[in-house]
C-alpha cells in the first residue's frame, strides 16, 4: 500500500445533507456521537497501511480544517499525511470542481508530486470497512487498469446507483450510471454465492496511475459514474471487485438518519467497538457523562454529557450534550456541542430570553436530528404529528420526514413542532 495514493471525494454542493451541511462542509459531518463523516474513509485507508491521503472539497470549513489538523498529526519517519485540496481558481480553470473526474483532474498537479503505482478514489459520505489491501490485491493481479469496488444489491435497492454486469473473471463488460426500471431486467446477474441479483458500484476506484491520467485528461469527462468508467470499458481492463460486508451510503438525510439510528442496535451493523479496525477522531480530553436517574434503552451516549432524568430510546447522544429532567427522546440523533456554558452563563441565557446549550427538561422529542450547539428550552415537543415529509419553519427543518434542528439554532420553551 506504500504505491498507492488515496483520495477522498469530500463533497460537491452538499445540497442532499442540507442543513447538516450549511455551515461546515460534508466530511465534517458528525457521525456516531463522537466522529466526522471524514474519520470513516481515513480510518480505513490508515487501517490497511494507506498513509498517504487526499481530501477534495468544494468548500473549505473551519471546522474540517481542525478537525483533520488535530487528528491526523504524522511523525516524520512515517511518511503519512491528510491534505485538504480545496476547490480553488486557477489559471487553468476559471471553475470550481465540477463534478467527480474533473475534481480529480484539477487535483492532478498535488498528486503529480507523490510517486505511487495506483490511485485509490474514495467517496466521503459512506460508512463500511473495508480492507483496501483485498482491493488492491484484486486490481493488481488482475493487472486491471482501474478497478471498481461493487456490491450485490437486490431489484428494490437499485436506484442511484451504477449498474453493472461482469465476464466469468470478473472484467466488467457493460456499465449504467443509475439506470432507470425499465432498463433492469437487461442488467441483472447471476452473483456466485448470492443467487440472481445486480452488481451496484460503490463509488470506489482503483486506478493505475498513467490510466487514471489518461482516463481523465478529457475535459468532457466530468464524472466517474457517468463518464469516465463506462468510457473505460472496452478501452483498458476494468475489473469489478465485489465487497460482502455492510456499506451504507450515508449522502442524504433519510440514509444519515437511518445509518445512525442503526448504531443503536444490539449488534450494529457498522461496528465502532472492533479494535482491529478503530475509527480514529479527535482526541478530546472529555469528562465522563454524568447520568442522573435516567432510563436508557438502545442508546449510545458519547462523553462529557449530562444526562438528568431523561428517558432515551434507540437515539445517538452526541459529546457534550446536555439533557434536562423528564425529557424523553426517541429515534433522535443528538449530535452534541462544541463547547460547555458554565452555570452562569447558563442564567444569563435565560435572562436574556434564551434557552442554555443543550436540551431542556420537559420536552418530547422524536424522529429528530438536533445539530451541533443547538438550545432546545423547556416543554419542546418536536413529534412532526402532521407527517410533514418537507419544510422549512421558525429554528427547524424538516428533510424527508426528518424534523432536523440546525447547528446552533434555538426552540424556544413550549415550542411544538
Ligand atoms: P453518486 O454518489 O450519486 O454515485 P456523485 O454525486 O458523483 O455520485 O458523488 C460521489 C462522491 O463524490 C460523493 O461523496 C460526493 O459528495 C463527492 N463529490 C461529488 N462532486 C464532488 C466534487 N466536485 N468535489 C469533491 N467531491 C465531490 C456514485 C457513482 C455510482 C455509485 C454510487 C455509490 O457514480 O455509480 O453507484 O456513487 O454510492
Ligand atoms: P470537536 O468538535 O472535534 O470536538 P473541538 O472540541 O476542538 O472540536 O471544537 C469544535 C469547535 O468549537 C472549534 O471551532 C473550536 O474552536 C470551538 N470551541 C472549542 N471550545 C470552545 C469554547 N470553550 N468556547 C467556544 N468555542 C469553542
Amino acid at each position: 500500500m506504500e504505491d498507492c495514493l488515496a483520495v477522498i471525494l469530500g463533497g460537491g454542493r452538499g445540497t442532499r445533507l442540507f442543513p447538516l451541511t450549511q455551515e461546515r462542509s460534508k466530511p465534517a459531518v458528525p457521525i456516531g456521537g463522537k466522529y466526522r463523516l471524514i474519520d470513516i474513509p481515513i480510518s480505513n485507508c490508515l487501517n490497511s497501511n494507506l498513509r498517504r491521503i487526499f481530501v477534495l472539497t468544494q468548500y473549505n470549513s473551519e471546522s474540517l480544517n481542525n478537525h483533520v489538523g488535530q487528528t491526523y498529526k504524522f511523525d516524520v519517519f512515517s511518511r503519512g499525511f491528510v491534505t485538504i485540496l480545496a476547490a480553488e481558481q486557477t489559471d487553468d480553470s476559471g471553475d470550481w470542481f465540477q463534478g467527480t473526474a474533473d475534481a480529480v483532474r484539477q487535483s492532478l498537479r498535488h498528486l503529480k508530486a507523490h510517486r505511487s503505482r495506483d490511485v485509490l478514489i474514495l467517496s466521503g459520505d459512506q460508512l463500511f470497512q473495508m480492507d483496501f489491501r483485498d482491493f488492491a490485491a484484486t486490481h493488481r493481479n488482475q493487472r486491471a487498469a482501474a478497478t471498481v469496488g461493487v456490491i450485490p444489491v437486490p431489484r428494490e435497492q437499485t436506484a442511484g446507483f451504477g449498474i453493472l454486469k461482469v465476464d466469468a473473471r470478473g472484467r466488467i463488460i457493460h456499465f449504467e450510471e443509475k439506470p432507470g426500471p425499465d432498463r433492469l431486467d437487461d442488467l441483472e446477474s447471476d452473483i456466485p454465492g448470492y443467487g440472481r441479483g445486480f452488481l451496484a458500484s460503490m463509488g470506489i476506484y482503483m486506478f493505475e496511475r498513467a490510466a487514471l491520467e489518461k482516463a481523465i485528461s478529457d475535459r468532457a469527462l466530468v464524472d466517474f459514474g457517468r463518464h469516465v468508467i463506462p468510457s473505460a470499458i472496452g478501452r483498458t481492463q476494468v475489473q469489478a471487485h465485489v465487497f460482502r460486508g455492510y456499506w451504507e451510503d450515508v449522502g442524504t438525510i433519510a440514509s444519515y438518519f437511518q445509518a445512525g439510528l442503526d448504531l443503536t442496535r444490539p449488534i450494529p451493523p457498522f461496528d465502532f467497538h472492533d479494535w482491529r479496525r478503530p475509527i480514529y477522531t479527535h482526541p478530546r480530553f472529555l469528562p465522563a457523562t454524568r447520568i442522573e436517574g435516567c432510563t436508557l434503552r438502545s442508546a449510545l451516549v458519547s462523553e462529557g454529557s449530562i444526562l438528568m432524568g431523561a428517558e432515551i430510546e434507540r437515539s445517538v447522544i452526541g459529546i457534550r450534550s446536555r439533557i434536562g429532567a423528564g425529557t424523553r427522546l426517541r429515534d433522535t440523533l443528538v449530535l452534541g456541542a462544541d463547547a460547555y456554558e458554565s452555570l452562569e452563563e447558563m442564567e444569563r441565557a435565560r435572562a436574556s430570553g434564551h434557552p442554555p446549550l443543550g436540551i431542556g427538561g420537559d420536552c418530547v422529542i422524536q424522529h429528530a436530528i438536533i445539530d451541533k450547539n443547538a438550545r432546545i428550552g423547556r416543554g419542546v415537543r418536536i413529534l412532526n404529528e402532521a407527517g410533514a415529509q418537507h419544510a422549512d419553519g421558525d429554528g427547524y427543518y424538516i428533510r424527508e420526514g426528518v424534523v432536523i434542528v440546525p447547528k446552533g439554532g434555538v426552540i424556544r420553551d413550549g415550542a411544538v413542532i
